[in-house]
This record gives C-alpha cells, sequence and structure tokens, in this order.
C-alpha cells in the first residue's frame, strides 16, 4: 500500500480523497494556487505546497509543478480528483516516467477513451452495445450526406475529440448536413485541435444512465449498478440518483454483466463510468469516463463501498478483493449538486460565505469544503457541496432531501438550493418520469 499521495485538486473533492487517505493510514500533501491558501484541504493536510497563480492553467494545471511538489514532499502517488489532470493521458505517462504513481487508468486507456471514435469502436468490439452510426470517422461532407441517407434522419455529428456535449451538431434532414458537418469540424478544430467528426443516430428523448464499474488491471472488474444522470442543464449535471428509476433488476443486472466482463477484457484499472443513453427498454453507449466521477457518493450511499479506498488499492497493486456476489444495491441514494450561483439565472455568485448550517442526521451526507468566513474565489467551478441523501426507498429518499434541504442555511452567496426545493414540488420528479430534456423544457417554462 502507498505510504503518502498527493492531491492534485481542491475543493470538495480534495478533501473527500484526503478523507480516504486518512482511514487508508496515508499521509495526505495538498497543492493549492495563491487563491487557496485558506482552503480548506490545505489545513487538513499533513503538508501542503503551493504550485501557482490563481489561473488553473498555471496551478491545478501545472505538471511541472505538481512532479516538483512530489519530489519534494517525497510523495509516491497523485490522486488527480475529477476535472483538472484527470483525464490527461500525458499527465498519467508524464507521472509514470518519474516512477509516481497515478491513481487511475493507464495513460494509453486515457487516450483510448478520450477519442470518441476510438472509444465507441473499443465498446463495439468489446460487446457493448452502441448508437447506430458511422464506421469510425466521417472524412467528407459526401460521405456524411450517405451515413445519414442510410441511417435515416434526424443525425447528430460529433467531435471525436468532444465528449460532454462540445461540438455536436443536430441535422435534421439532407439540407442541414452540409451546414451541421462543416460547423461541427471547424468548431472542433478550433477548439481541440482536431476536426475528426463521426455521425450517430438522433436519439430523441433518452435518460442518460451510466454504469459505474471497478477493476484492478489483472483480469477482475465488477459493476456497482447506474446512476440516473438526466438532470442536466447545459451539459451540467444537477442531481443524480442510483439506482435509475427506469431499470428492473434484470435489466441492471444484465448491462452491468456487459459492462464489467467488457472492462475485464480491457485490462482496465481502477474505477471508470460507462455512460449509455437509454430509450424504449435499450442501452446505447456514448462514452466513457476514465476517472472518479462528481456522482460518485449516491453510488457508495446503495453498496456501501468506498470508491475512493477502492482506487488507492488497486493503483497499489493490489487485487480486487470484491466480487459481483459480494455487492448489493440497497435503498435509493439522490445527490443535489450546490452551487454558488443565482438560483434563476445561474450566474455565479463568488463571495463570502457568512454562515453555514448543514443538515445532518439519519441518511444525509455533505461532501464540502467550505466554512463560515471563507472566501469563495471566482477562479474555478461553481460547485461548494453535495447535499447526498438515502432512503430505504425512493420515496423516503425524497421525504429526506425535502427535510435536508429546509434544514440547509448558506449565507452570504447565493445557491441552488432553492432550485431544488422547487423541484421537490414537481410531478415528474416525484414519480422519475423524466429524460435528459426535461430540466431545460421546465426552466424554460417556469
Ligand atoms: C446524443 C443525444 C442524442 N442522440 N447522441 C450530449 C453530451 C454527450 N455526452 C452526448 N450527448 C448527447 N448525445 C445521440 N445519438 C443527446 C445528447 C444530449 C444529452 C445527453 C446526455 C445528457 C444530456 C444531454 C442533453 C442534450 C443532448
Amino acid at each position: 500500500m502507498l505510504d503518502k499521495v498527493l492531491i492534485a485538486n481542491r475543493g470538495e473533492i480534495a478533501l473527500r480523497v484526503l478523507r480516504a487517505c486518512r482511514e487508508l493510514g496515508i499521509a495526505t500533501v495538498a497543492v493549492h494556487s495563491t487563491a487557496d491558501e485558506n482552503a480548506m484541504h490545505v489545513r487538513l493536510a499533513d503538508e501542503s505546497v503551493c504550485i501557482g497563480p490563481p489561473p488553473s492553467a498555471h496551478s491545478y494545471l501545472n505538471i511541472p509543478a505538481i512532479v516538483s511538489a512530489c519530489e519534494i514532499t517525497g510523495a509516491e502517488a497523485v490522486h488527480p480528483g475529477y476535472g483538472f489532470l484527470a483525464e490527461n493521458a500525458r499527465f498519467a505517462d508524464i507521472l509514470d516516467e518519474h516512477g509516481i504513481t497515478f491513481i487511475g487508468p493507464s495513460g494509453e486507456h486515457i487516450r483510448t477513451m478520450g477519442d470518441k471514435i476510438e472509444a465507441k469502436r473499443t465498446a463495439m468490439e468489446l460487446g457493448i452495445p452502441v448508437v447506430p452510426g458511422s464506421d469510425g470517422a466521417v472524412d467528407t461532407v459526401a460521405e456524411a450526406h450517405k451515413v445519414a441517407e442510410d441511417m435515416g434522419y434526424p443525425v447528430l455529428i460529433k467531435a471525436s475529440a468532444g465528449g460532454g456535449g462540445r461540438g455536436m451538431k443536430l441535422a435534421a434532414s439532407a439540407d442541414e448536413i452540409d451546414d451541421a458537418y462543416n460547423t461541427a469540424r471547424t468548431e472542433s478544430q478550433a477548439a481541440f485541435g482536431d476536426d475528426a467528426v463521426y455521425i450517430e443516430k438522433y436519439l430523441g428523448q433518452p435518460r442518460h444512465i451510466e454504469v459505474q464499474v471497478l477493476a484492478d488491471g489483472q483480469g477482475h472488474a465488477v459493476h456497482l449498478a447506474e446512476r440516473d444522470c438526466s438532470l442536466q442543464r447545459r451539459h451540467q449535471k444537477v442531481w443524480e440518483e442510483a439506482l435509475s428509476p427506469a431499470l428492473n433488476a434484470d435489466q441492471r443486472a444484465e448491462i452491468g454483466g456487459i459492462v464489467a466482463t467488457a472492462i475485464a477484457k480491457l485490462g482496465y484499472r481502477g474505477v471508470g463510468t460507462v455512460e449509455f443513453l437509454y430509450e424504449n427498454g435499450e442501452f446505447y453507449f456514448i462514452e466513457m469516463n476514465t476517472r472518479l466521477q462528481v456522482e460518485h457518493p449516491v453510488t457508495e450511499m446503495i453498496t456501501g463501498i468506498d470508491l475512493v479506498q477502492e482506487q488507492i488499492r488497486v493503483a497499489s497493486g493490489l487485487p480486487l478483493n470484491l466480487t459481483q456476489d459480494d455487492i448489493s444495491f440497497a435503498g435509493h441514494a439522490i445527490e443535489c449538486r450546490i452551487n454558488a450561483e443565482d438560483p434563476e439565472t445561474f450566474t455565479p455568485s463568488p463571495g463570502r460565505v457568512e454562515a453555514v448550517h448543514v443538515p445532518g442526521g439519519l441518511g444525509v451526507r455533505i461532501d464540502s469544503a467550505i466554512y463560515a468566513g471563507y472566501s469563495i474565489p471566482p477562479y474555478y467551478d461553481s460547485l461548494i457541496g453535495k447535499l447526498i441523501v438515502f432512503g430505504k426507498t425512493r420515496n423516503e429518499c425524497l421525504m429526506r432531501l425535502r427535510r435536508a434541504l429546509g434544514e440547509y442555511v448558506i449565507e452570504g452567496v447565493s445557491t441552488t438550493i432553492p432550485l431544488f426545493q422547487r423541484l421537490l414540488a414537481e410531478p415528474a420528479i416525484m414519480d422519475g418520469r423524466y429524460d435528459i430534456h426535461w430540466l431545460e423544457k421546465y426552466l424554460e417554462d417556469n
């Protein structure tokens, strides 16, 4: 097992990783920008190193500074959290070259899944069902017409280097192809320096359902069921739940089994999330995330498994000590992302937190790094906390969530807490009847 881990992140996820390390008896090193001198992750870590000025590009994304911080402190491993360097294959390779353990998959697996065409080809070869579409990249507008005609409209043109909704264009009919294709290519070149695009059949009202996996790189993999992340605004998740209200146990076991078998065959190491669109009872692979995700706590709540401790164990070279039969799914969990934003316009609301009172009681978990007197800097994303609630049933979970939101007080900045209180009055939310477009429509109409 590792003795000392450097946490290359900030905010609630830095605390999350720090807690896992402490329970495993591992010493922690925090890194921080000059904007984060008073941040909670710096206070709680055993040691800390300032790695640069406020902009992420000069601090949390500064690879030489992070490698130097490892060398200065003797940290043997880096946990990247999510965002920042978590899916940077070059970072994983550089750490490897320096004899530092990257707590995550191999650079090769990160690279494969970061290229959406390559990811889809890999998924298909491993027996995972995918969205019908082009066989790899579409290199000419003539080919785009042919693929779309054969498949039928509407179609989506997607950037291979994209993901998370960046560089997607819809074409409803043949006369929209030229424009969609050329725009997708140009935007992708500008944003990612890569103009490769592919085409998929457009699914009209799917849910976003993602399967959590854990693997040891030694041929063993398990799945930890799914999360339903359909409630999104502008490709930002707002509310996530496990299990999905749309699936039954047989569907879960079937898709989970397919994914776990595939990930084991791939020789993957670490946690991963295989993302699907789900429509009319069918799963369609879209992407794989090779990191710990923001919403991982809902999976922890229904399985009792500490995903960060498992990441650290497999990164240390230990084989999985869990089989699929050891894992069961009990109850229901919902996560609400608390952002420092106006709850109606979603404009960021950084500034000084004057007072905090967090809810508690049975089945309530708060992952947050704010405190009374803390100043939320304007340089980073606006997530300031996650409220995760567990119940024996989905209904108990919803009742407890309403209760917990009522207790939550954050003064000094605006937060998205009032949005969740509104959502809990909606029949579609109460009944779990929502798709990926539900929230945007609700916000337009209300
Ligand atoms: C799609 C789709 C419909 N059909 N692919 C958006 C983000 C990226 N991860 C994939 N996305 C989509 N891909 C096909 N073939 C609709 C979306 C999509 C979406 C997906 C998940 C959650 C929210 C979404 C909001 C708009 C569009």
